[in-house]
């Protein structure tokens, strides 16, 4: 077992739960604190220390710091893109301030390393659509990206100006069947699986040939632990490294479960949504992450479609 203390911030989330139990395997549950706004999620109690906090008040959060001795912080806690653009001064105050109280108490500490992620939601309509690169035009449309990218911006300047080991994913759209998504634009993807298995049809808010980067949870738990085991010299992006996994349509999709549930049927009526995604990538050019630290997504459309509805279907019965 290693000596770190770890602190997740936003751990009730659909990427905290998972990956809070993850880091607990590998640290020993007693070294992983849980936190978050919100009540404690039922696949956590029992399953380590867990905190109340909110991250908007550096002073407690330092308090914690100090207290439970921690040595890196996963900070999840964030607005999603769909959520942000119903209060985008919201969703950038909180987004913006809750990485400064961590980047600045992880100065303060000395703390080892911070963890936080960015999103495909920093790339815009100007960008290159496929294959989208490490490095390219980053105008970003929504508030959730704008605020993704200025937290680019600060993670490297941090890194940097005050040598804070700050490393950071741009996560595509996750799917999952642990925790429920909080508001995003790819949170469809997540939803038609449950609504194939409850109900047989789903109605979708994106239109059948919305391509969108995506990628499964369990490929996104092993890039975070990866990037963040890996040796620090091997790092060349203190901003956010690209990272990909599949990319499909919601008409792709909803064929890969009538393949499974021959009946499912899907209708499509588009809404604010369609918008946000019309703006971002079609598909991510991951080769940096590759090189840097060996990154390689291991599931695909129907991997991943086989695996969610086999766990559904045990969660519901
Ligand atoms: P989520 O909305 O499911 O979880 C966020 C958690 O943070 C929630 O449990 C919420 O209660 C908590 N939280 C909110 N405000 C807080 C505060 N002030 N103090 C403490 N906790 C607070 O989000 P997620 O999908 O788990 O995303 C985690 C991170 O990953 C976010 O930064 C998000 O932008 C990023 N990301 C997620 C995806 C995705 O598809 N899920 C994709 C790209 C990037
Ligand atoms: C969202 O849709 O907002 C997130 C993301 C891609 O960042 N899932």
């Amino acid at each position: 077992m290693k000596k770190d203390k770890i602190l997740v911030i936003g751990a009730c989330g659909q990427i905290g739960v998972e990956l809070t139990l993850a880091l607990r395997k590998m640290y020993g549950d007693n070294n992983v604190v849980a936190s978050d706004l919100r009540e404690e999620h039922e696949l956590l109690r029992g399953s380590g220390p867990y905190v109340s906090l909110d991250v908007m008040n550096k002073e407690m959060l330092h308090v914690l710091v100090i207290r439970h001795n921690i040595t890196q912080v996963y900070l999840l806690a964030a607005i999603l893109s769909a959520t942000g653009e119903k209060n985008p001064l919201l969703a950038w105050h909180i987004n913006m301030q809750s990485l400064l109280n961590v980047l600045d108490i992880a100065k303060e500490e000395g703390l080892d390393k911070v963890y936080w992620p960015s999103s495909i939601a920093v790339f815009g309509p100007d960008s290159p659509k496929e294959a989208t690169p490490q490095h390219t035009v980053i105008e970003p449309t929504t508030i959730y990206g704008i605020s993704k990218f200025a937290g680019e911006r600060w993670c490297e300047y941090y890194n940097h100006r005050y040598g804070v080991d700050v490393r950071s994913l741009r996560y595509p759209g996750l799917i999952s069947y642990k925790s429920a998504p909080g508001g995003g634009t790819t949170d469809y993807a997540v939803e038609i699986y449950h609504e194939a298995l409850e109900e047989g049809t789903y109605k979708c808010f994106l239109s059948e040939s919305t391509y969108l980067p995506m990628m499964y949870m369990p490929d996104a738990i092993r890039a975070t632990i990866e990037l963040m085991e890996a040796d620090s010299a091997r790092i060349s992006v203190r901003s956010s490294y690209n990272l990909s996994g599949m990319s499909f349509s919601p008409k792709e999709i909803a064929g890969a479960i009538q393949q499974r549930l021959p009946d499912f049927t899907i209708s499509y009526e588009p809404d604010y949504r369609q918008q946000i995604a019309e703006g971002w990538p079609k598909s991510i050019d991951d080769s940096l992450a590759a090189k840097d630290w060996g990154w390689k997504p291991e599931f695909d459309l129907e991997k991943m479609t086989d695996d969610m509805l086999k766990n559904l279907k045990v969660q519901k019965n």
